[in-house]
């Protein structure tokens, strides 16, 4: 399999996670958000994700786009180990903190929703922060509520090993560290992260492992 990713997308980093935890081999095809106008615009990566976005999935049997279709393709070919509890209500509970995440917080930091903030509302570095940061507070505060007080102990936010939750919330993690957000309010995510991040297959999928990885510039 082929993943079109690039090594900040936070998208693209959930299922590198995925990929790592099903140990399923692929191939990393980067596609760079920002150079060029950005490579995702473009009419070759457009006929193949025609919403100019990255993850895509090339698989044998064609190509998948989103983050979260496609990992839970990945759970239908691959069951083990599972990313998902077989018991529907846990289920849904995990799919509803995947959810907060994927439609909640991440679309409203988008690149293109920022560079529209810029460009066409006069938004500038200050205000793009403070927008940024205000999703990633407003939505961990609530994600901080969907988790147990063992959670932390188990080092992972539902079950005894990592799943769809956890692919999510250290993608999310990550960009809320890259804009230094205020996440004092969210000291359960914050312990689970720090033991996720520790495991071998989270640090495969990281940004800083990435074949594309740019070191930040310095200030
Ligand atoms: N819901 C989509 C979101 C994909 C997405 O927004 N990808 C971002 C990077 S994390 C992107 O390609 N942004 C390009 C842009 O905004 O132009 C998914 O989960 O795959």
């Amino acid at each position: 399999m082929r993943l079109y990713s690039y090594f900040r997308s936070s998208a693209a980093y959930r299922v590198r996670i995925a990929l790592a935890l099903k140990k399923l081999p692929f191939e990393i095809l980067p596609v760079h958000l920002l150079r060029a106008g950005g490579e995702q615009l473009g009419p070759i990566y457009r006929k193949l994700n025609p919403q100019s976005l990255v993850p895509t999935l090339e698989t044998e049997a064609g190509a998948l786009t989103q983050s979260l279709a496609i990992i839970e393709y990945l759970e239908e070919i691959q069951p083990e180990p599972a990313l998902l509890p077989r018991d529907p209500l846990p289920r849904a509970r995990v799919r509803a903190f995947a959810l907060a995440i994927a439609c909640d917080i991440h679309p409203l930091n988008n690149l293109r929703v920022l560079n529209k903030l810029r460009a066409d509302f006069g938004v500038d570095q200050k205000g793009i922060e403070a927008w940024y940061c205000h999703w990633i507070r407003l939505g961990l505060e609530a994600l901080e509520g969907l988790i147990d007080a063992e959670a932390p102990a188990r080092g992972v936010c539902f079950g005894g090993r990592p799943g769809l939750a956890d692919i999510c919330l250290v993608p999310q993690m990550a960009n809320a560290r890259r804009y230094a957000c205020d996440l004092s309010a969210a000291p359960k995510l914050l312990a689970i992260d720090a033991a996720l991040s520790a495991r071998p297959e989270f640090r495969a999928a990281a940004p800083e492992a990435q074949p594309d990885f740019e070191p930040p510039p310095a200030r």
